[in-house]
């Protein structure tokens, strides 16, 4: 039996949205993971299944990691066909907003979202949501958006138009956020939630494999090649991960290469706290993992403007990688000389 812990009123407000439009805008944060794709997608096949013109606007490439995802199902890439995807914008009667907190997390989308006059609803697990949206629909405490997604369609009772493309793609959006039910996040609701995914005949160890399991040979090299001359671990127990553009370009990195890089420095015993910067186009991409009871969301949201959760965050430094990594030596001192 899942548990209904969505707030009947915000529930109640979000059904009434949903029954009194016909188009509907579905977008997720930028750089989108599993999570993101997973819930977005479920939730556009779950409205279309209701007979809604529903649309999924991402705001830039997907990985070609999740690509598995998609699964037939048609979406729209902002930043490849901007054109197509302001109209849907500008025309739509509804917008939701899954698995990021704040507009910020859209970029280019952002004014398009802000600005449009049609209500706006949030489905989300991060802290601290933006409080501009008409339904609020957030709960920290869910593993995953995917996680939360399926809960507001069952308690929607709209349980009969999940088909077994959505299962998947909900069980892949909960697999990718929780580390495949490792990290603490995964409480016993998560599997009540996973195995009644799994009655609708998804292929478990197909999804696993792709999701969890599958890279390409270059991003297999560079991150074997950033974790043997790019770490630096201080105290024994502290990892930094830098990569520059050099670095990228001599291993033709795409979105989702480095992905799980970050963690992996936490596999040795003694390192609770790891870091990885990346030289993107624009920025600095700064993501953080700790274990125990050592927060990162703080830390990105203090130094890096960004945030997450307390074991999982991000940001980015606007500067070069050696003032970013000048700044990460003095967070560390900080935090020495605080202890
Ligand atoms: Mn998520």
């Amino acid at each position: 039996m899942i548990e209904s812990i969505i707030d009947p009123q915000q529930l109640a407000k979000f059904k009434e949205l949903v029954a009194s439009v016909n188009r509907i805008v579905i977008t997720c944060h930028k750089k989108a993971d599993g999570d993101a794709i997973g819930s977005s997608l479920a939730l556009c096949r779950v409205l279309r299944n209701m007979g809604k013109n529903a649309m999924v606007i991402i705001p830039d490439q997907l990985p070609a990691s999740l690509e598995f995802t998609v699964m037939g199902i048609d979406y729209v890439t902002f930043s490849f066909n901007e054109v197509k995807a302001s109209n849907i914008i500008k025309n739509t009667q509804l917008i939701l907003s899954l698995d990021y907190n704040t507009f910020s997390r859209v970029e280019r989308m952002q004014p398009l979202l802000e600005q449009a006059q049609v209500p706006k609803v949030l489905i989300d697990h991060h802290l601290n949501p933006d409080t501009c949206f008409d339904v609020t629909i957030s709960h920290p405490e869910m593993s995953s958006t995917s996680e939360l997604v399926y809960r507001v369609v069952l308690q929607a009772q709209w349980e009969r138009f999940i088909d077994l493309h959505a299962a998947s793609e909900l069980f892949v959006g909960i697999m990718t956020d929780t580390g495949n039910l490792a990290f603490s996040s995964s409480y016993p609701g998560v599997y009540e939630v996973m195995a009644q995914l799994m009655r609708y005949g998804i292929d478990k160890p197909y999804l696993y494999k792709m999701a969890i399991d599958t890279v390409p040979i270059n991003s297999l090299l560079l991150n074997s090649y950033a974790l043997l001359n790019k770490m630096t671990i201080i105290d024994n127990s502290i990892a930094l991960i830098t990569l520059n553009k050099t670095d990228l370009d001599k291993f033709n990195y795409k979105t989702g290469d480095t992905e799980r890089l970050v963690n992996r420095p936490l596999s040795v015993g003694e390192i609770y706290w790891s870091t990885f910067m990346r030289e993107d186009p624009r920025y600095i991409k700064v993501s953080m993992r700790s274990e125990g009871d050592f927060a990162v969301d703080e830390l990105c949201a203090r130094y890096f403007n960004g945030g997450g959760h307390m074991h999982a965050a991000a940001g980015e430094f606007y500067g070069t990688m050696d003032e970013a990594v000048k700044l990460f030596y003095e967070i560390v001192e900080n935090i020495k000389n605080n202890k």
